[in-house]
């Protein structure tokens, strides 16, 4: 496969973008090589600047449920251009998206649209301390919530003990303000209550997580912290950006039957624009300025461009329901029957090949992965035109322009890697 043009460009990057991306997971760091410069994505498929062409399952790390270039989204953003692309004022598609997310997540009462994610739930967890009076917050090893200063943080040397920061540049303060806790373990989040209850603001969590790969929670996990935080006088806090209008139209908090009280969006609110929300119970959210005395502003916030690219997403899910049954099929279909020594987890259709023999439930079991081998994995696939996230550590997603051929081609490739793995059967 010749990579000559993404080469050279790539090289050619480094001396201006640090590691020559815009978002570290991009660099190719965890697989080695170099990455693939794209030149344009159309349904399913990811096209680079060498004319290769790719079945995507990043999907731009999930936004692209409807797949690349979909005519809905593209023809709403062509006709929102007409007009402008930002006023820097209220305008009537901002009111009607925030009345169809109530709509499709009853949970969201009241919502402020920002930029990304990360801007969601940094103003969550303030908007959290401001309600309760408290400062401490509680979040799960191996999830990721943007690089928040407080949530970029790893476990203390113990069950419940305040964090550390797992990245240059937090204050120890800001770290110790976080209790890192192992995800699916109630007992932790049990021990973390019995020795903090009183000063923990929040709850932040990943209802299924998709930021060590792809981990659902286990029986009672979410049950349990819905309990615990409502009698602790807490916020529960979903972090549905990857997972919102993913599992589900209403999300993981439809698919498990959870009313948190506030709720963050992102990637596939945005329909592939900079987009993303915060929202939950209206007694909340009234806190939020001007309302209220918690602080949260955006210069882009609501951008037109965005929200005409997002509300043409989601009404389009609204509308064709069976979506959802058709990428559960596909994702099954590419799921089906894990090799030896690779544990499969899927949710919906964000899914994970983990290179281990283990079941993987948190980030203790996940970071036992081999590395190295689905390196050769992700390669081996790259180079036959398949397209997975860059890391053992990501989810990846299938689309609704994802075909059967496209997950026949994906199985084969990968079933061709594993044969020309696997030991010679012993003689009989
Ligand atoms: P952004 O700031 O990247 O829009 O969102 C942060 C975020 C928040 N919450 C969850 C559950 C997320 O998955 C993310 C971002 N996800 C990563 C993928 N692992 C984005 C890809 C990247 O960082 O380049």
């Amino acid at each position: 496969m010749n990579t000559a043009r993404s080469e050279a460009w790539f090289a050619r990057a480094q001396s201006r973008i640090p590691g020559g991306v815009n978002s570290p997971v991009r660099a190719f760091k965890a697989v080695g090589g170099a990455p693939r410069f794209i030149a344009r994505g159309q349904g399913s498929r990811l096209f680079d600047i060498d004319g290769n062409a790719y079945i995507d399952y990043v999907g731009s790390w999930g936004p692209l449920i409807l797949g690349h270039g979909h005519a809905a989204v593209s023809e709403a953003v062509r006709a929102a251009l007409e007009d402008g692309t930002s006023f820097g004022a209220p305008t009537e598609r901002e009111v009607e998206l925030a009345e169809l997310i109530a709509q499709i997540m009853p949970s969201m009462e009241m919502s402020r649209l920002v930029n990304s994610g990360t801007e969601a739930t940094m103003s969550a967890l303030r908007l959290a301390r401001g309600f309760t009076g408290r400062e401490l917050t509680v979040k799960f090893e191996g999830c990721y919530h943007g690089h928040v200063d407080s949530l970029l943080v790893k476990a203390g040397s113990g069950m419940a003990t305040l964090g550390i920061a797992d990245t240059a540049g937090v204050p120890a303060g800001f770290a110790a303000s976080t209790i890192a806790l192992p995800f699916n373990s109630v007992a932790a989040a049990e021990q973390a209550f019995q020795r903090h209850g009183g000063k923990i603001a929040c709850v932040i969590v990943e209802p299924v997580a998709g930021n060590m790969g792809c981990v659902p929670p286990l029986p009672g996990f979410l049950e349990a912290l819905r309990e615990l935080t409502a009698r602790h006088g807490a916020l529960l806090i979903f972090d549905e950006v990857m997972t919102g209008f993913r599992l589900g139209l209403g999300g993981a908090q439809q698919r498990f039957g959870i009313r948190p009280d506030l709720t963050t969006l992102g990637k596939i609110i945005g329909g592939g624009l900079p987009l993303a929300a915060y929202g939950g119970r209206a007694d909340v959210m009234k806190r939020v300025a001007p309302l209220g005395p918690v602080y949260q502003a955006g210069t882009l916030s609501g951008n037109p461009l965005a929200v005409a690219a997002g509300l043409a997403a989601l009404r389009y899910l609204r509308d064709h329901p069976e979506i959802y049954g058709e990428l559960e099929r596909r994702a099954a279909q590419l799921c089906a029957c894990p090799p030896p020594q690779v544990t499969v987890n899927r949710a919906g259709s964000m899914f994970t090949f983990f290179f281990t023999g283990r079941p993987v439930t948190d980030w203790e079991s996940a970071r036992q992965c081999d590395t190295e081998r689905f390196a050769r994995f992700f390669h081996h696939l790259l180079e036959r035109g398949v397209y997975l996230p860059p890391s053992q550590f990501e989810a990846g997603f299938v689309s609704a322009a994802h075909s059967e051929e496209d997950i026949r081609r994906t199985v084969e490739a990968a079933r061709e890697f594993f044969e020309a793995a696997a030991p010679p059967p012993s003689n009989p």
